[in-house]
């Protein structure tokens, strides 16, 4: 196993820097220390091709200002916050607004664009990208320094796992997540319309026009969110439920998890056999399938809807607005934790 580094070019006089992560089994991940962007994962198909299963780009510039968050750390609050503010001890924090009224995937200036410090870390059974960060107090608007350090591992089961730790000196929020779109066919020959997705959850969250939780939580059964047995993604998103449509044709929904590494996420794409099984001690999964991707040829990528599925391991989005969702308050003295498995393999 090794890891292969590169110099990308610059944003400023700052170096943007790609590292890839390579197992003897031929998976390859690729990441930046630019927003811990994951710009490609190649795994093998039924067929033995070795092909990329991610919308990634091979040079900087799509990822500067795209509001898709392709491949990147998010935080520090995944998701939307309503009205871009929020109490905490007695105290009004206000965020900065960049989508609306409201504060999206931790800001104008999120985990997403900020440069990380890459560590590279070799051990016996795994090589990893350690990433790490100091957000400073009140960035976007929330308070506390908070020390950060995402870390990108591979080993040779074909398993690549994300370790998200934190510690701050004040009281405040934080949920991260990951935002890569996966397409399992390869090299985006296929939209994810015949991907099956199979989700161990009862329910998930309503959400309002503006695609923020409402605060009702719903049972997937008998709905086009039920997906514990597993469904084609174009048989959901043609339904006409109302939330398949609040969500512009699509999921953009946040599940409940039933259970913890117990194989809680799959995705399989029926032709090319490749599988993507996903276990985390995250709270929730936002299923997100691209509804927003407009068709545009963006540095050789054709993007479109529904051309990559978001399969955001997280707590639940604004959840400090929700008495009746758990959310977490990092406290001065306490580490955040939280991790998520992919598993990459093939089915005949
Ligand atoms: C859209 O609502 C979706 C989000 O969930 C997604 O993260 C973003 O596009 C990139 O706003």
């Amino acid at each position: 196993m090794e890891v292969i580094q590169k110099e990308w070019g610059k944003i400023g006089d700052k170096p943007v820097i790609s590292f890839t992560l390579a197992n003897d089994k031929g998976i390859k991940i690729t990441c930046l220390n630019y927003g811990g962007i994951i710009t490609k994962i190649i795994t093998p198909d039924n067929k033995g091709n070795y092909e990329n299963i991610v919308i990634g780009f091979d040079k900087i510039e799509p990822y500067l200002n795209n509001l898709s968050y392709f491949g990147a750390i998010i935080g520090r609050v995944a998701g939307r916050i309503k009205d871009a503010m929020f109490d905490l001890n007695g105290k009004t924090y206000i965020l900065n607004k960049n989508e609306n009224n409201n504060h999206l995937h931790g800001g104008l200036k999120g985990f997403n664009r900020v440069f990380w410090e890459p560590e590279i870390v070799q051990k016996e059974k795994e090589i990893a990208i350690q990433l790490s960060y100091l957000s400073v107090n009140e960035e976007e608007g929330y308070p506390g320094n908070v020390e950060i350090k995402v870390t990108y591992s591979l080993n040779n089961n074909n398993e690549f796992s994300i370790s998200y730790g934190a510690i701050s000196d004040q009281d405040t929020l934080l949920s991260m997540t990951n935002h890569t779109y996966f397409n399992l066919s390869g090299n985006l020959k296929r939209d994810i319309l015949n991907h099956v997705l199979k989700i161990k959850s009862d329910q998930f969250l309503e959400l309002d026009e503006e695609l923020i939780p409402t605060g009702v939580i719903l049972d997937v059964t008998n709905t086009p969110f039920d997906l514990r047995e597993g469904k084609l993604i174009k048989e959901g998103i043609t339904s006409n439920h109302l939330q398949i449509k609040v969500a512009n044709g699509g999921y953009d929904h946040p599940f409940i998890l039933n259970t913890h590494n117990d194989e809680e996420i799959m995705l399989w794409d029926l032709e090319s056999g490749r599988t993507l099984t996903i276990e985390t001690d995250e709270l929730g999964v936002v299923v997100y399938t691209g509804n927003q991707l407009k068709e545009n040829d963006m540095y050789g990528v054709s993007l479109r809807k529904y051309l990559g599925i978001c399969l955001e391991t997280q707590g639940l989005p604004d959840a400090i607005h929700h008495p009746n969702f758990p959310y977490y308050i990092l406290k001065p003295g306490e580490k955040y934790s939280s991790n998520t498995i992919y598993k990459f393999s093939v089915r005949g």
